[in-house]
């Protein structure tokens, strides 16, 4: 092939992780949900392995900051855990140790060159608030967020010039309260999702208008998951549940981050089912008032979806799967380690998505990735892991990304998951994502092959194909 995959000038080249997956958990002054559910049961953790060291970022972000120098980031993304900046989270009093470790890492980051963008909520919510409070179903909770935004902005604000106020917020309705497999792992409670899910924008809303008012020099926006909906066909059925997908897991939260109100489609079928969230004419007016500047897009697989064929199973309680249902698409090629579907046009269609029906908002790729298991069989005889897998996963899905930006997209960057490998929340360490490895037992880090790939990319802000 050898074709000339080229991106704009500026472009950012990096990855993200977040703080309750790279930390650990060290003088942190809460507990956060992830925290209390190790604690309580280390079992439902692979290998009984939770955050307590994660990649030990806590003690190591000096290494590891050089070290996504060397390999050529220009841009990273971590976030701030709430359980370790607040102290009191009533009152929003800070903890200075927590003030501490995150002005060193941004002080580190700066001398480095590298571009920090700082996210506020990656599903870490204070233990303690949903226990006392029913975490996000609670809109008191929504304004001690704020509480906790307005230290950070406070403290860091004048040196991060991009912020987000929370990583895939889709992820704690579904994960949460609808499918089980995050803390506090319900299942089918859709009613409480649904208020989850108005909380969140309406937080997000608020930290946003809060941020306007400081006058700080940079931008906010937020980072979702964006999955898009192929349907099974072409038929009505098929088409109307593919449309109810994508209103309820990607509108929900892109349509009021972007054009400050919720999909009337959506709202209309959750009215009629008598599950519409609690809200009230002012709350909406903040929401409708406070867009982002700009977009991050998490993205790993698409959705295979088909008309459900027994909607009365999910009629009391309600639950959004009356609408669709997931199905395996026979053609797909998958991921056999995370299970996920492989399938890198998607990066095209959302761009073109954004392009057509979101103002072409300034937006980049947040998370894109390939979890893999037993890494250590790859190792060379340096002990590098030899990649080439996730080398051809990235040029696939970059190729894509390059053709909507040919095409007008306006997409400013690339970042991956992750860059060291780091604790996932019920996988723990399980699937590895990193450009760069790390021996759980000596904490040594080593670069893998696509790291040294990527420092390439980067330098030359392309790659042959
Ligand atoms: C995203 C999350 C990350 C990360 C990643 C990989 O949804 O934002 O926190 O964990 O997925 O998923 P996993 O670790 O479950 O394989």
């Amino acid at each position: 092939m050898n074709k000339e995959i080229h991106f704009p000038k500026n472009f950012w080249w990096g990855a993200a992780t977040s703080g309750p997956q790279s930390e650990g958990t060290f003088e942190k002054a809460n507990e956060n949900v992830m925290d209390y559910w190790f604690r309580t049961k280390p079992e439902d953790f692979f290998n009984g392995v939770g955050p307590t060291v994660a990649s030990d970022f806590y003690h190591h972000y000096k290494e590891d900051l050089g070290l996504l120098k060397q390999i050529g980031f220009n841009s990273f993304r971590t976030s701030i855990q709430w359980s370790r900046l607040i102290k009191d989270l009533e009152t929003g009093e800070p903890d200075t140790q927590g003030i501490t470790f995150y002005k060193n890492v941004i002080a580190e980051a700066k001398k480095l060159g590298i571009e920090l963008v700082m996210n506020l909520h990656h599903f870490d919510i204070p233990v303690h608030l949903l226990q006392k409070y029913g975490g996000w179903e609670s809109k008191h909770v929504v304004d001690l967020f704020v509480k906790f935004a307005r230290v950070a902005f406070e403290e860091f604000g004048q040196d991060i010039k991009y912020w987000t106020t929370f990583n895939e917020p889709m992820v704690i309705p579904e994960a949460g309260y609808l499918y089980g497999f995050h803390y506090p792992k319900y299942i089918g409670k859709g009613k409480e999702a649904v208020q989850v899910m108005y909380n969140i924008n309406l937080a997000s809303a608020k930290t946003i208008a809060l941020y306007k008012s400081m006058n700080l020099p940079g931008q906010i926006g937020i980072i979702l998951n964006l999955t898009p909906a192929y349907p099974r066909s072409d038929s009505e059925e098929d088409l109307n549940a593919s449309h109810f997908a994508d209103d309820f897991f990607n509108r929900s939260f892109l349509d009021p981050a972007v054009k400050g109100k919720f999909p009337e489609t959506l709202v209309k079928v959750l009215e009629k089912d008598n599950v519409l969230w609690d809200s009230t004419e002012e709350e909406m007016e903040i929401i409708y008032h406070n867009t982002v500047d700009f977009l991050g897009v998490n993205y790993y697989h698409p959705k295979r979806v088909k008309a459900q064929e027994h909607p009365e199973k999910y009629i009391n309680p309600w639950n959004p799967d009356k609408y669709f249902e997931e199905y395996e698409w026979p053609e797909a090629r998958m991921n056999p380690y995370r299970g996920w579907e492989i399938y890198p046009r998607a990066l095209y269609d959302i761009a073109k998505n954004i392009q057509d029906n979101y103002g072409n908002i300034p937006w980049f790729i947040s998370e894109n990735g390939m979890g893999v298991e037993g890494e250590e069989k790859y190792k060379d005889t340096n002990g590098n892991i030899q990649d080439d897998y996730r080398i051809e996963f990235y040029k696939e899905h970059l190729a894509w990304l390059a053709k909507a930006i040919e095409e007008g997209s306006s997409c400013f960057g690339y970042h991956t998951w992750t860059a060291l490998d780091c604790w996932s929340w019920n996988n723990a360490y399980k699937n590895r994502y990193g450009f760069i490895s790390i021996d759980l037992e000596t904490q040594k880090r080593n670069i893998k092959k696509s790291g040294y790939w990527y420092k390439k990319v980067s330098e030359n802000n392309g790659f042959l194909y």
